[in-house]
């Protein structure tokens, strides 16, 4: 007997609560999985949907816009402005955040997302992905800039979607992890991992070898020990994976246990990392915690950071709670040693 999928939409009635500030949420969800379709439809068809390559324009982080970032930008914005309730919308492809007014809604939230991360994959064919994030906004004043700074903990809604051989829409509200697929054929999401969870102990990482040499020591010391495997102290051997998507590579562990890592380091003193902090590292860090595992900057629970600007970019070590507690072990160990 074919037992019924549960549909988003199924979900959402059940797992959120009929308050107000809750069908709020419910619709922007909605609203980001109609984005989610949207993007799904141009990355799948690729070269022949026209959507590949680079524009002329630049985005805040002085990076060269792909034609793609541009058009899921558009496409996350038309979609959180039918949600009815979103006061404000920041994203990694505008430098300010776009203030909406809204008519007879009783809550407002301001939504942050990057619209296509991992953009260098696209015109490879390679993994792609949509980050987001929702909070509260004020209701008795015109929400400002200063709105959006908050901590992670204060997110309503964080999530990711991955545009892979499957699309996949993982989501959470702070009452765990759950994972839809999208059915292509009828657009539509179906609940395929309920509670999702990350495996406490793991044998694989994630990071750029390629940075190596601008590391602080105590990634260095983690790195050597896993590359040692066996044969040095950790009486296993690790195996490394690194596909340049922020979302395919926290994806795969949050599947199966791992740790990813753009950490700290000396390529340029005026960044102390290469992700963002609102839009990629604190969503990202709700979706692990939620699943059980731990996220941080090798010194500090990400979730607590308070941001001091939209596009802040923040050192990242997130997954297995097991490696990421060793991490921040080692930086301790070092902070001390220095000190
Ligand atoms: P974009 O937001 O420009 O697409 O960058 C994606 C990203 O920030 C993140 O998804 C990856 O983990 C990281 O870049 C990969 O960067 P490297 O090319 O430095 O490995």
């Amino acid at each position: 007997m074919q037992v019924e999928k549960t549909t988003l939409e199924q979900f959402l009635s059940t797992h959120l609560r009929k308050d107000l500030h809750q069908s709020g949420l419910h619709s922007i969800t909605l609203q980001i999985s109609k984005a989610v379709v949207s993007i799904a439809k141009m990355t799948s068809k690729g070269a022949l949907a026209g959507v590949l390559g680079s524009l002329e324009s630049q985005n805040v982080q002085g990076e060269t816009q792909k034609k793609l970032d541009v058009l899921a930008d558009e496409a996350f914005i038309n979609a959180l402005k039918q949600a009815g309730c979103v006061l404000g919308l920041a994203s990694e492809e505008n430098e300010q955040p776009l203030f909406l007014s809204t008519q007879g809604s009783d809550h407002g939230y301001l939504a942050v997302f990057d619209p296509l991360d991992g953009s260098s994959n696209i015109d490879v064919n390679v993994s792609v992905g949509s980050i987001f994030s929702v909070y509260a906004a004020p209701r008795e004043r015109p929400a400002s800039l200063q709105d959006f700074l908050r901590p992670g903990l204060e997110q309503l809604l964080a999530g990711y979607a991955v545009y892979g051989p499957a699309t996949m829409l993982v989501i959470s509200f702070g009452q765990g992890t759950h994972g839809f697929t999208l059915d292509p054929e009828s657009a539509r999401f179906f609940l395929t991992h309920p509670s999702m969870r990350v495996s406490e102990q793991s044998a694989e990482f994630a990071i750029n070898t390629s940075n190596e040499r601008f590391w602080e020591p105590p990634i260095h010391r983690y790195i050597d020990e896993c590359k040692k495997g066996k044969t040095g102290g950790r009486a296993k051997d690790f195996n490394m994976r690194w596909v340049a998507s922020m979302v395919a590579d926290v994806h795969r562990i949050l599947m199966r246990g791992g740790v990813f890592m753009y950490p700290r380091d000396t390529r340029d003193p005026s960044k102390p990392g290469r992700l963002r902090l609102m839009y990629e590292a604190k969503p990202m860090a709700m979706i692990i915690e939620q699943a059980g595992g731990l996220a941080s900057t090798g010194r500090e629970r990400l979730l607590e950071l308070v941001p001091n600007n939209i596009h802040q970019r923040v050192p990242v070590v997130l997954g297995s709670k097991d490696e990421v507690e060793r991490i921040g072990e080692y930086h301790a160990d070092y902070d001390q040693e220095k000190a």
